[in-house]
């Protein structure tokens, strides 16, 4: 496991309310108990539960958000994760979050971006690039000297947001959600992520909405087969998104489509095999993807929920799948080719790479 943790990673698929801390989790519901707005003791096993099946998940999220979303702790849980995925040796952070509204405490979907930002800002613990064009805030940042992950120097690490659509949104209110990733471009927002319960809402809804992001230039990635759905699969495939995730329930036309489009495919191995939508690591589709050399990206998916992290999805790839040190290496390495930040910045990792090629034989 040490040898996972030391070797620089690449997250491309980490929801930002599913990677928060337990303990984070307790304090705040603690809180929301002592005010009534709970009952700590009915929450507090859901928190601490580990075996969750789809259905569980997100209504554990439902849970969640109600006790994240206002400003504040929006701010601290986004600020809590970056330095956990830092702290694991993670070097490139895609972060993805859903901007929500709270009429209530007067929260729009752009002060609910805004308070992430902070919690970009806030990070102190380790030295964050986020926002390429930005001169009072990213550009100096950005251009630190790149850390040797492995050498117990300060750490590095660049973050990009993606802001997701919720299935049970409208097509409205996700076209809010993409006039929000272009207007906020500049702070590092860089593409559109489809997610949400699998089982709600349809294909079509959402389609206006990421075509407007497409034609304006923004990147999509989309969860896939987490659910058998055949029409939405190849309606998926057929609209050629820039990555795609889980691609569990794929049919032996889906893979053929999505080799022949080379789409990249974001791997939640510790997510699959929790929530059932794979029975056993014995056959994951990590095999035969690896094998046949599509590309492919290790992601945690939600760390807090699943209690994982992207060293612990690592060292189980290679025991599932029996990969050695050279094969994680290069594992870890190639998913540079599929991040969404421009070529700068792809060189850069590809030097933490090669400076940490020495120290990890
Ligand atoms: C689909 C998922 C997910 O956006 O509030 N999310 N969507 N499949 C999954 N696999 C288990 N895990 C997380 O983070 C939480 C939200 O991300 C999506 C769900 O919409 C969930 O509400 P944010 O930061």
């Amino acid at each position: 496991m040490e040898w996972c943790v030391s070797l620089p990673k690449v997250e491309l698929h980490a929801h930002l309310n599913g990677s928060i801390r337990d303990s984070t989790l307790l304090e705040l519901a603690r809180v929301l108990g002592e005010k009534g707005v709970i009952v700590f003791s009915d929450v507090e096993h859901v928190i601490l539960k580990n075996d969750r099946s789809l259905t569980e998940v997100f209504k554990l999220f439902d849970l969640i958000h109600i006790l994240t979303t206002d400003h504040t702790t929006v701010k601290r849980i986004t600020q809590e994760v970056i330095e956990d995925f830092a702290s694991e040796n993670v070097v490139y952070l895609e972060l993805r979050t859903t901007p929500k509204r709270n009429d209530s405490i007067g929260m729009t979907k752009r002060s609910y971006m805004e308070a992430v930002m902070e919690g970009l800002r806030a990070v102190s613990t380790v030295d964050v690039a986020f926002a390429p064009h930005n001169v009072d805030a990213g550009s100096l940042r950005e251009s630190l000297p790149i850390n040797d992950a492995c050498d117990g120097k300060r750490k590095k690490i660049y973050v990009r947001l993606l802001l997701s659509i919720d299935r049970r949104e409208s097509t409205a209110a996700a076209m809010e959600t993409v006039k929000l990733a272009l207007e906020m471009r500049d702070l590092g927002v860089l593409g559109i992520d489809l997610s949400g319960n699998p089982v709600v809402g349809e294909w079509m809804t959402y389609l206006p909405a990421l075509e407007f992001a497409r034609e304006h230039g923004l990147y999509i990635t989309l969860h896939c087969g987490e659910v058998p759905n055949p029409k939405e699969i190849q309606a998926m495939l057929d609209f050629i998104p820039q990555r795609v995730g889980h691609a569990c329930y794929f049919e032996e036309d889906d893979w053929k489509k999505l080799k022949h489009y080379n789409i990249p495919v974001e791997i939640c191995l510790t997510s699959n095999i929790v929530t059932a939508s794979v029975s056993s690591l014995d056959v994951h589709h990590f095999a035969d993807l690896y094998n046949a050399k599509h590309p492919i990206v290790l992601c945690t998916d939600d760390a807090g929920v699943f209690s994982t992290s992207l060293s612990n999805e690592y060292k189980v790839a290679a025991s599932a799948f029996g990969l050695g040190k050279r094969e994680m290496f290069q594992l870890a390495k190639n998913a540079i080719e599929f991040i969404f930040a421009d070529d700068g910045v792809k060189q850069d990792l590809r030097k933490i790479f090669d400076l940490a090629t020495k120290k990890l034989d």
